[in-house]
């Protein structure tokens, strides 16, 4: 008796620890037809896409590593001869010579960085369900597992699939609510050079090579495996499938890994590595490894919770509700889009796996768009702005680990190319680390990529206040600054400090080219970089010679200029008014507003102009844009515009029908940039003040929410009704007295001990 009772409790203590919420789940009443329908899970290292077809089923599967080519170094040795010429036709005003000899002598060799490939496809194919009735595929967010569900000749079939990061494997169930019903087969195939075969009656094994690009030849190898476990029924292995027939349930665990072990080490055994996992895998029971996913998942996805209200619109479909948000009438698709940003981050960014790529963990193609992978004139660093303030801070370690390795490759490019020392990374960068300027003049030749990375090297500090990390991250952040005191310039003009060759993100000027000198996003990025480290340094107690220059060159860097039509300059001169594109997308020179705190309404004359340039802008743009105007708005405190930018992004065009951002094509950052704006929205500090609501938008005039972080270590719940603070809690380990701005009044408090 006393263990029945004992054995009850555990069950229902695990029913807790698993409870589903039921609002936080995308779901369709048909399976995907392409890829931007079906639906998304990662372990951080393993993505899979689930379509939730019923006679055939397509989950197509992703490994963080497998990129094309391998190590290699595409510095350019012609590059530094030919600096002294390409700055002096820029101080001249010959911007399309220099355009041209940039192009000639100073890209990288090769001049495009290598893809994110995908691993292929584990195929299902159901004899008979093509028929079929009360059909639901969905994705609960809240557990992190995706399930397919429908009927066929009265029995119910149910299908659940997980990435499981407690157990490195994906994991595919089968159920039907009748017994003996389970009849399948399993297959793989892959656009890769690759082979498939079977072990035993119940194993798929994928073994394969990865792609050559640009001339540099594939030196990875990876393998995919797939066991299926069964209850009841027969199990059989032909020709590179495995047949089920007849059995109660199924159980398919698969697991992929590369040969990969860093940018510059090839020699993993990616045999031993997927036989482990699957080994150890096949000793757990399905619902434990479901238990112990969700539980893990949760632990982050539960931090914060946001409510905005519910209406009946929340019973819709999700790409019905998503063809219908502009109405006005589902504030809770908000809270969705803003919790699919944290799921996804949680899901293709966890510590020891690979940074968030242009679509995350996910990709379909050999040659996907812009390689899918780091753009880091913005994509990137769009990926991790709702990191630390949507209580993920953890999630950005992959990024910090990437741009620790771009230090040590990147020094090498700031030697060659540009015969400096520390270390630079221009725009774009891959699973190698390459660092030198791709593409062509106009996109690559910007040495401030690295620099921005930085930023978030110390954001992560100014969140969580870890010495012991910014002592291990200073060291970083010292290198990128030293590149700079290498490589500023004085131009001839006012004899400003400025970068040269660079670009305004990919912003053509007047000129006819975009290459340039000093451009304001350039002074803007490096001042923060050189106050980061001056802050550090003081922190730190260390290096006060190295400070002394720091400072003395941050007092030398180029201002920001307001122009003739009151807008905050893009560039040195001003051009922004005859530039080629009025409307671009970039809008760099705001990086001041956002994702920076150089323009506050503390700067008014600055926070007029910059307000100025974003109206000169526009509204219109790319996914990613759009995204990134909801947080420019939100800090020009004006809610309701970044909510009109808000109904921009979460449409049907830029928001494709799994949720998934679109630049076009499909393009990740939005998804995180669109949540980074809703937190804006809600908290933000600046200046030293925690304000709650600062941009709080009409549409939303009810809500809560729950676990946001501030600047400061600070954990930061809020309740409003009618647009105004009710409720507030500000949390940290260590309590102390803050400014906080509420409902237009300032209050000094002590945060509670957390
Ligand atoms: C930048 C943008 C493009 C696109 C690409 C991946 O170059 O200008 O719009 O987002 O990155």
């Amino acid at each position: 008796m006393k263990r029945t009772m004992l054995m009850m409790v555990g069950v229902l203590l695990l029913a807790g620890l698993c409870a589903d919420a039921a609002d936080l789940t995308l779901w369709y009443r048909q399976a995907a037809s392409n890829w931007t329908e079906a639906l998304p899970l990662g372990n951080g290292r393993l993505g899979a896409m689930v379509f939730g077809g019923t006679e055939s089923e397509r989950i197509q599967l992703n490994e963080g590593t497998l990129w094309a080519g391998g190590p290699y170094d595409p510095s350019s040795s012609e590059a530094l001869e030919a600096l002294p010429e390409a700055r002096r036709l820029i101080f001249e005003g010959k911007y399309k010579e220099a355009h041209g000899l940039i192009g000639k002598k100073m890209m990288a060799r090769p001049l495009k960085q290598m893809p994110y490939e995908p691993v292929g496809d584990l195929k299902l194919n159901f004899p008979g369900h093509g028929t079929m009735s009360e059909y639901r595929r969905e994705l609960d967010l809240d557990t992190a597992i995706a399930g397919v569900s429908y009927t066929v000749g009265g029995v119910k079939f149910s299908r659940e699939v997980f990435s499981s990061p407690v157990d490195q494997v994906l994991v595919v169930h089968l159920t039907a609510d009748k017994p003996g019903q389970i009849n399948f087969t399993a297959a793989m195939a892959t656009p890769q050079k690759a082979t498939v075969t079977t072990e035993g009656s119940d194993t798929l094994v994928m073994r394969g090579q990865n792609g050559d690009a640009q001339g540099i030849a594939g030196a990875l190898k990876f393998q995919a495996r797939a066991r299926v476990q069964t209850r009841g029924g027969q199990i059989t292995a032909t020709n590179g499938s495995i047949s089920i027939s007849a059995a109660d349930s199924a159980t398919i665990l698969i697991a992929a890994a590369t040969s990969y072990k860093s940018f510059n080490d090839v020699s993993g055994d990616p045999e031993t590595l997927a036989k482990k996992y699957i080994a150890q895998a096949s000793g757990r029971s399905f619902d434990k490894m479901r238990c112990d996913h969700v539980t893990e998942h949760q632990r982050l996805f539960r931090r914060v919770s946001l409510d905005l209200g519910e209406t009946d619109s929340a019973k819709l479909p999700t790409d019905q509700r998503i063809a219908k948000f502009a109405e006005g009438n589902d504030p809770q698709l908000a809270a969705l889009y803003f919790q699919f940003g944290r799921y996804l981050l949680i899901s293709c960014s966890r510590p020891g796996g690979q940074p968030a790529t242009l679509q995350g963990l996910w990709n379909e193609s050999m040659t996907p768009p812009w390689d899918c992978k780091y753009t880091i004139n913005i994509n990137t660093e769009m990926n991790y702005w709702p990191a630390e303030p949507t209580n993920l801070g953890e999630c950005t370690e992959p990024l910090i680990q990437m741009v620790r390795e771009l230090s040590e490759t990147g020094s090498r490019t700031a030697k060659i190319n540009w015969g400096a020392g520390g270390w630079v990374c221009h725009h774009n960068t891959d699973l190698w680390r390459a660092t030198a300027p791709i593409d062509g003049p106009t996109w690559g030749f910007w040495p401030m990529g690295g620099a921005w990375l930085c930023k978030h090297l110390w954001d992560r500090y100014d969140f969580g206040g870890d010495k012991k990390y910014l002592a291990k991250v200073y060291p970083v952040m010292k290198g990128a600054a030293q590149f700079f005191l290498d490589t500023l310039v004085e131009e001839p003009k006012h004899k400003w400090l400025v970068t040269c060759p660079s670009l305004s993100p990919e912003n053509t000027h007047p000129g006819g080219a975009s290459v340039c000198a000093g451009p304001t996003m350039d002074m803007e990025i490096i001042r923060d970089l050189f106050n980061h480290c001056i802050q550090a340094s003081e922190i730190l107690d260390t290096d006060k010679e190295f400070r002394a220059k720091v400072v003395a060159t941050r007092d030398r860097l180029a201002p920001l200029q307001i122009g003739s039509e009151g807008q905050l300059q893009e560039w040195l001169d001003d051009w922004d008014m005859t530039a080629h594109e009025i409307h671009h997308r970039h809008v760099s020179h705001l990086y001041a507003l956002f994702p920076g705190d150089q323009i506050t309404p503390h700067t008014p004359e600055l926070f007029a102009a910059a307000k100025k340039s974003l109206e000169t802008r526009g509204d219109n743009g790319t996914g990613w844009s759009l995204a990134w105007k909801i947080n420019l708005w939100a800090h020009l405190l004006d809610g309701d515009h970044a909510y009109k930018m808000l109904t921009m992004l979460l449409h049907p065009g830029p928001t494709l029908p799994n949720m998934f951002d679109s630049c076009p094509p499909f393009q990740i950052d939005g998804n995180f940039g669109g949540p980074s704006g809703i937190t804006e929205m809600l908290l933000q500090r600046q200046a030293g003040e925690i304000q709650l609501l600062p941009a709080l938008p009409s549409a939303w005039p009810t809500g809560k929410v729950t676990g946001l972080r501030a600047r400061g270590n600070f954990t930061v719940d809020i309740e409003w009704k009618n647009g105004k603070v009710t409720n507030y809690r500000i949390t940290s380990p260590d309590p102390h007295e803050v400014k906080v701005r509420i409902n237009g009044e300032v209050r000094t408090i002590t945060s509670e001990k957390l």
